[in-house]
């Protein structure tokens, strides 16, 4: 699928952030009921950008209210005339994509490219694709009377927060239900501005709501008894708190959690490729995604080339300024982040791995972590077992395929996993025996809004995208 590419962003300029910003309920911006409020800053420079409102449970109630009153209505619309509204947010979110793309890489600190590249045409996809599907539900294979659940309560993450939004939102609206989310606490910026573009697009008042907050918001929408449906990503610890929380109520749930993928690269791969795919497998968005190749398992005989091939490939990526096109690595989403990063990279010198990292220069301000490589690893060291969520690559060796797949599954975690082999039959073969939600074979970290994408074991259940993620938001 061809995405429509954003121009090139110029500079901060072309983004108006206001001094603070309320919460979204019932169509209108709203101070939190107690007047309290958060400040969110730029992780790559430490630089105050607004201060955000902290929804209150008073506020949460108001939100599911609002959206349990909109909800008789949207529901009601023929399918045809809620994908107007979600062709217009399309539209909306096209036009003001340079806008967006540079207020995601202040709020979150990853590079411009990626943002412009990436999450931006990716969003607009999401919206694209999901209005196709409003007018068609009794044609999707799911019975012949459909029916949305009620109020979705949302809660996403900072690695990807306007497209966790487009992954969450997208799909809800289509399928007939309205929305509560509440984005993670350090990016709450794009999804005000998404707030706005709802109202640009004409959207009916309390269809969706933005609540800001820190946990405590999360916590109580997930347990409001007016949310019918609870889609949450973000870490395993949280999750399974939330399932908690669900069980023994009759809302519908789906997680998506932590990941530890394995990169599997056997010794007839391409090498430039595979290093190439190596590298976006860890270090786009500074290795703070769920479905990363935190995990490099490479043949015995071909461990020493392809790991001088990566340290000079690594050796000239650029880390600095994410506004900058030319940069490759930004910075870490946040001091507690940076922080979690730091304690598992230690732990693996500790252990007795060996690290290693090209020579770069790191800006003084802001939270920034060098890609980093750690070789003589074993299975039973805490960098090949815990998600790290940062730009640090564990090696690990294999002989047979056998045991690169018993290495690769030898995890509580099963989100993602990468194959690098020009045997069709190998691939074939292996991917059958991978327990991870996507396989991507001889690529890494492609995505589509046409396919599904969830996870095994500890990453959680349920999967988003494709006519999959349209039946979790439907009673069937
Ligand atoms: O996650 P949290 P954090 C992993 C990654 C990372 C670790 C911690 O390993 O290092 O988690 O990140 C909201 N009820 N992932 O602390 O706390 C919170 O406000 C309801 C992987 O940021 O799970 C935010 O909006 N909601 C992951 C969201 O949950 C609660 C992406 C995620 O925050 C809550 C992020 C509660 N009790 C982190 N407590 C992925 N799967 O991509 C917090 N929240």
């Amino acid at each position: 699928m061809a995405f429509e590419y954003a121009p090139a962003p110029e500079s901060r300029a072309v983004v108006d952030i206001a001094p603070s910003y309320g919460l979204f309920i019932d169509g209108e911006f709203r101070e939190a009921s107690d007047g309290k409020v958060f400040k969110t800053v730029s992780p790559s420079t430490e630089e105050v950008l607004s201060e955000v409102a902290q929804a209150s449970a008073e506020d949460v109630d108001a939100a599911v209210k609002a959206a349990r009153k909109a909800f008789e209505k949207w529901s009601a619309l023929p399918g045809s005339e809620r994908a107007k509204y979600l062709f217009r947010i399309a539209r909306i979110i096209q036009e003001r994509s340079r806008e967006l793309a540079v207020l995601e890489t202040l709020d979150n600190g990853k590079p411009i490219k990626e943002t412009r590249d990436a999450d931006l045409p990716l969003v607009a996809a999401h919206f694209f694709y999901y209005a196709g599907w409003a007018d068609k539900l009794e044609h999707a294979g799911f019975g012949p009377n459909p029916k949305p659940l009620g109020v979705a309560g949302q809660v996403i993450p900072w690695n990807f927060p306007l497209l966790m939004l487009a992954w969450k939102i997208a799909p809800a609206l289509a399928a007939g239900n309205t929305v509560v989310l509440k984005p993670a606490e350090t990016t709450p910026l794009s999804a005000l501005f998404f707030a706005d573009i709802c109202r640009q697009a004409g959207l009916p008042k309390g269809v969706v709501n933005i609540l800001t907050g820190d946990g405590s918001t999360g916590a109580a929408l997930v347990g409001h008894e007016g949310v019918d449906k609870v889609a949450f990503t973000g870490s395993t610890a949280v999750g399974k708190q939330i399932a908690r929380t669900v069980a023994g109520t009759d809302k519908k749930l789906t997680l998506e959690l932590g990941g530890k993928g394995a990169n599997i690269v056997f010794d007839d791969a391409p090498i430039d490729q595979a290093v190439e795919g190596i590298v976006g497998g860890i270090f786009f968005n500074q290795g703070q995604v769920c479905c990363a190749g935190s995990r490099l398992l490479v043949q015995e005989s071909i461990q020493d080339e392809l790991l001088d091939a990566l340290k000079r490939r690594m050796s000239t990526l650029r880390v600095g300024d994410p506004l900058d096109k030319n940069t490759d690595v930004g910075a870490i989403n946040s001091a507690e982040q940076l922080a979690r990063i730091t304690e598992l990279a230690d732990s693996g010198v500790a252990e007795g791995a060996e690290r290693w990292a090209p020579a770069c220069e790191l800006p003084g301000n802001g939270y920034w972590f060098a890609p980093t490589l750690f070789t003589n690893v074993t299975q039973a060291h805490r960098i090949a077992r815990e998600e790290i969520f940062g730009p640090v690559l564990s090696v690990l060796s294999f002989r047979t395929p056998a045991e690169a797949v018993a290495k690769a599954n030898n995890s509580q975690y099963g989100l993602s996993a990468g194959i690098w082999t020009e045997k069709g039959s190998r691939m074939l073969a292996v991917a059958d025996k991978l327990r991870a939600g996507v396989v991507w074979a001889n690529t890494f970290n492609k995505f589509d809004p046409t396919s599904p994408f969830g996870g095994y074991k500890e990453s959680g259940f349920g999967r988003e995208g494709g006519r999959h993620g349209l039946e979790a938001y439907l009673d069937v």
